[in-house]
């Protein structure tokens, strides 16, 4: 298998699930870095294994992990390629942040991205170009690789990002990219790739000096490498796998027919919930998500927006509530520490699916969705520095959004999310009014 983007949350999550895959010994995982390309020079030296430390209310887990086999700086395409070369491999995951599949708003591949054309130009001219940036532009160099090498070798793309429909969205985002490249491709990709659809959840704060101490003292290892999750985990897969995949359902995975409905509940209640906490409690000076739960007007709002969403959710009342209190339940585990800034990053990537989608459908049904416009109006505001900082894949578009008098950003937000509402514009701008009224400190 190749996983593209080796962050904390794949070494939590699709590693640990492959690692305790009945079939583990026939399987390994040959790992390119994401944002941070210096965790392949601290695995290299420890041979790829590292200490996962599960953090219970009631103490620690420590496993060592084994399943990833290699692992590579972003920028070795040559390692990409001669891995996509071969047929043995048959799997693709990839965790790269919402932003990191360059999707278009409406679908498909941003064809207008610089860094995207840019990789599209290069692959024009020569198919075994370097200096490829974007995941589109890698894999469909690795798949030009593949064809060259076999006319028939089936693989199958596992996107591991929470966004919804994401198998369609990797396939889309390919097949288009392939089509700017080289247009005889996308008859080698019907005839070989698999794309699937997944819902993945583990909560995987980043792992802080007390974490690496408590491994050196617990386990007696010196680990640069720790990661730190929850002992929740969920990973539900929808779609075929032409070539084969480990035996993930020993460790927990479902295979499901029909998955809309497992990633609308997650994507609008966890994440969701986690977006308007880390716009809205952050104004509060509230830093982690234990202490917003706990806050009693954070928990008002997160409930408040729970409601929008849940009137949406197609699943039945009662499951729905035992999600809400499992995810409490988490939230309120003192043992993770959760920075809500991790989570404010990248909201132009989140805002649109985690909680515009529940807005829409609540004005639709005529209702005013408070929850969801209190999330919108936060991150309004956290645009204009309240709160965490602004971490964003696309700061250069949204920034300018939120320049000049509070009631013209609040339209130009609006517009910017799809949202042509009159009584919602000023819902947003009163609630925006009220947050900024309980800023613990000014914009730094
Ligand atoms: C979070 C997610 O950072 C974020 O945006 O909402 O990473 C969240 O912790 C995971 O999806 C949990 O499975």
């Amino acid at each position: 298998m190749v996983h593209l983007g080796v962050g904390n949350f794949f070494r939590a999550h699709q590693a640990w699930y492959t690692e305790h895959a009945g079939d583990a010994p026939d399987w390994g995982i040959a790992a390119f870095t994401g944002r941070s390309a210096a965790i392949a020079e601290t695995l290299a030296p420890q041979e790829g294994l590292y200490t996962l430390v599960i953090q219970g209310p009631q103490g620690n887990d420590y496993e060592v992990i084994g399943s990833l086999s290699a692992v590579h700086a972003a920028s070795d395409l040559k390692a990409l390629r001669s891995y996509l070369a071969d047929p043995a491999v048959v799997v693709v995951t990839s965790t790269v942040t919402e932003a990191g599949y360059v999707r278009a708003p409406g679908g498909g591949a941003d064809l207008a991205d610089p860094a995207l054309a840019a990789d599209i130009a290069t692959l024009r001219e020569n198919p075994t170009a370097d200096g490829l940036t974007t995941l589109p532009g890698k894999l469909v160099a690795g798949l030009l690789a593949r064809r060259a090498a076999h006319e028939r070798a089936p693989i199958t793309f596992v996107p591991c990002d929470n966004v919804s429909g994401n198998g369609e969205m990797i396939e889309a985002v390919l097949r288009d990219t392939a089509a700017a490249v080289d247009p005889t491709l996308g008859a080698w990709i019907d005839a070989n790739c698999g794309f699937v659809t997944t819902m993945v959840d583990r909560i995987t704060p980043r792992p802080t000096d007390a974490d690496l101490e408590a491994v050196r003292r617990e386990r007696g290892v010196d680990d640069p490498a720790v990661v730190v999750t929850e002992p929740f985990t969920e990973w539900v897969l929808s779609g075929a796998f032409p070539g084969g995949r480990p035996q993930w359902e020993t460790s927990g995975a479902r295979f499901v027919d029909d998955i809309e409905a497992f990633e609308t509940r997650k994507l609008w209640l966890l994440n969701g919930s986690h977006s308007l906490m880390a716009y809205a409690a952050t104004i509060l000076g509230i830093e982690t998500v234990y202490d917003a739960i706990r806050d009693e007007r954070v928990r008002g709002w997160v409930e408040e927006w729970w409601d929008v969403a849940a009137r949406h959710l197609p699943l039945p009342p009662e499951e729905i509530r035992s999600y809400r209190a499992a995810l409490v339940e988490r939230y309120e585990n003192p043992a993770i520490r959760h920075l809500l800034a991790q989570i404010a990053a990248d909201g132009s990537q989140k805002l649109p699916i985690r909680i515009v989608p529940a807005l829409l459908a609540d004005r639709a049904a005529g209702v005013m969705p408070t929850g969801a416009v209190r999330a919108v109006a936060a991150w309004v505001l956290h645009l204009r520095g309240l709160g965490a900082a602004v971490h964003d894949a696309r700061a250069d578009e949204v920034l300018p959004l939120v320049e000049g008098p509070l009631d013209t950003a609040v339209n130009r937000v609006l517009e910017w999310l799809g949202i042509d509402d009159r009584e919602v514009a000023a819902a947003v701008l009163a609630e925006a009014e009220s947050l900024t009224a309980l800023a613990a400190t000014p914009a730094s």
